[in-house]
């Protein structure tokens, strides 16, 4: 069987429990097969600008996984990682042309990254290896592989959404990214509509050809493109909810909480996630329904994320006022409205938190797919589970069809969609949570995994 190679900007250790989805579906991958995992170590060093192009990766092993990891300077993290990943491609497949920052040093630093990591890589290959690149930082790499001699099968999974055709045209080098895409044997996307943008966007502006259902022809390439929504481990979501931190985290929450109801979110603090939306959306509850004031408690667990960006700072400074006020307006001596948290949680413990609240407010703005949407149903008690309220802009509403979906810029349609939460009857509840199990069970983190590997197998 071929060698997998994973490439990604980040490579995570193994044996640390993963943060985010990608590393932990990457990690999932790699523990079965066994591989190369290939990306940025996270380390950024001083280095003069003539000896970048020489630097080996350096290889460690752990189990059966090799880890192949690349050092960046200063100019490029600030370049391809800070610049051209996280000020222009973010934002604008986030469908946010208002956030982008075009900025001609910013593509080069992106292209140099990438053609660095593209040499470092090259040198490791094996002739039957099967490489799988992994998000926005890298498309141009299978490019610049091509270009250096390999032919080896590459296919490119994008975890962020697809915006519509017009969108990807406003970035000055889209041309260049797109010739790029055409160097993989197979893309995929989340979602179904990521995919009919996608299509429509390789139609329009390289007049690609459709010789069969999901085959692009284009630039004297065929190219092979899906939507393989990403799912969770759910058996191994389900035995930490049932492991000691968690069950501690419950009671912890229970205790602490015993005359509330909790509704819950989790997210990075990212401009996508629709946070301010949703804690407008809680005021509104608590104006609109005032039943809820001194019963329910809004916990919002949000890491900090790219803090070196400026939109991340006017969000994380609208958060603390919005969060402020209402604790302020509505708080009383012996309940505060929402417990805001500018921190991530162990992942050990989300389970338990997830279990211990009625209700989960998943609403991004936009969102590629959104694992806490999976994760918070897989760590519900069958008998009595708390509601989901879902974006109707998450790639994961394609799936969820159960959820209270929302539309997550209409205020007082959250708040409704709440209440509804708070108030569903238990046969609702639980008919509404295994149809939805169903879902997340079917399309789990190993089928995501075997059917785009499987995929890319068939590609000529
Ligand atoms: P993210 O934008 O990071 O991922 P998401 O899928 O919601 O979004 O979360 C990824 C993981 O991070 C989840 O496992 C979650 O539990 C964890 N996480 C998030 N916030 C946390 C917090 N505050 N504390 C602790 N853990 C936290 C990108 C795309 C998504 C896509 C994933 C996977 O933006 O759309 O679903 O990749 O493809």
């Amino acid at each position: 069987m071929s060698r997998i190679v994973v490439v990604s900007n980040r490579v995570a250790d193994p044996n640390k429990p993963a943060a985010g989805g990608l590393a932990v579906a990457v990690r999932e991958c790699l523990r079965r097969t066994g591989g190369l995992w290939f990306g940025w170590s996270g380390r950024i060093v001083e280095r003069t600008r003539t000896d970048t192009g020489h630097a080996h990766a350096s290889i460690q092993a752990s189990g059966k996984i090799q880890l192949a990891t690349v050092d960046l300077d200063r100019q490029q993290y600030e370049t391809y990682y800070g610049g051209y990943s996280n000020n222009v491609l973010w934002p604008v497949f986030h469908y946010r042309l208002d956030l982008a920052q075009f900025d001609e040093g910013f593509a080069a630093g992106y292209r140099q990254v990438n053609q660095l990591f593209a040499q470092q890589l090259f040198r490791l290959l094996k002739p039957d290896d099967v490489i799988w690149v992994h998000d926005y930082h890298l498309i141009p790499i299978a490019a610049e592989l091509r270009a250096l001699g390999c032919e080896n099968r590459i296919g490119f999974f994008l975890h962020i959404p697809v915006p519509p055709p017009l969108i990807i045209a406003a970035i000055p080098e889209h041309e260049w990214l797109m010739r790029s895409l055409f160097c993989y044997d197979l893309v995929g996307v989340q979602a179904k509509s990521d995919l009919t943008h996608l299509v429509r966007y390789m139609e329009t502006e390289a007049r690609a050809e459709r010789p069969g259902d999901g085959i692009l022809r284009a630039f004297g390439r065929e190219l092979r493109v899906g939507a393989f929504p990403i799912g969770i481990d759910v058996d191994e979501f389900a035995a930490l909810a049932d492991a000691r931190d968690s069950k501690d985290m419950y009671a912890t929450m229970r205790d602490e909480y015993s005359r509330r109801e909790l509704i819950v979110g989790v997210d990075r603090l990212d401009y996508s996630k629709g946070l301010p939306q949703r804690v407008r959306a809680f005021r509104a509850l608590l104006d609109r329904y005032p039943e809820n004031r001194s019963r329910a408690t809004l916990i919002q667990i949000a890491a900090p994320s790219r803090e070196d960006v400026n939109a991340y700072d006017e969000l994380r400074q609208e958060m603390d006022s919005l969060c402020g006020a209402i604790n302020g307006d509505y708080g009383e001596l012996d309940w505060m409205p929402i417990r805001y948290i500018r921190r991530s949680v162990a992942r050990r413990r989300l389970p338990g938190l997830y279990r211990a609240s009625r209700v989960a407010m998943v609403t991004p703005l936009r969102d590629g797919m959104n694992l806490v949407a999976k994760e918070f149903l897989a760590a519900q008690d069958p008998g009595d589970p708390g509601v989901l309220v879902l974006s109707r802009f998450a790639g994961a509403a394609e799936q969820l069809t159960e959820a209270l979906h929302v539309n997550p810029y209409d205020i007082q349609g959250i708040a409704q969609a709440m209440q509804r939460a708070l108030t569903m009857p238990l046969d609702e509840r639980v008919s509404r949570h295994a149809a939805l199990m169903d879902s997340i069970r079917r399309y789990d983190v190993h089928w995501w995994r075997a059917t785009f590997l499987d995929e890319l197998q068939r590609t000529a």
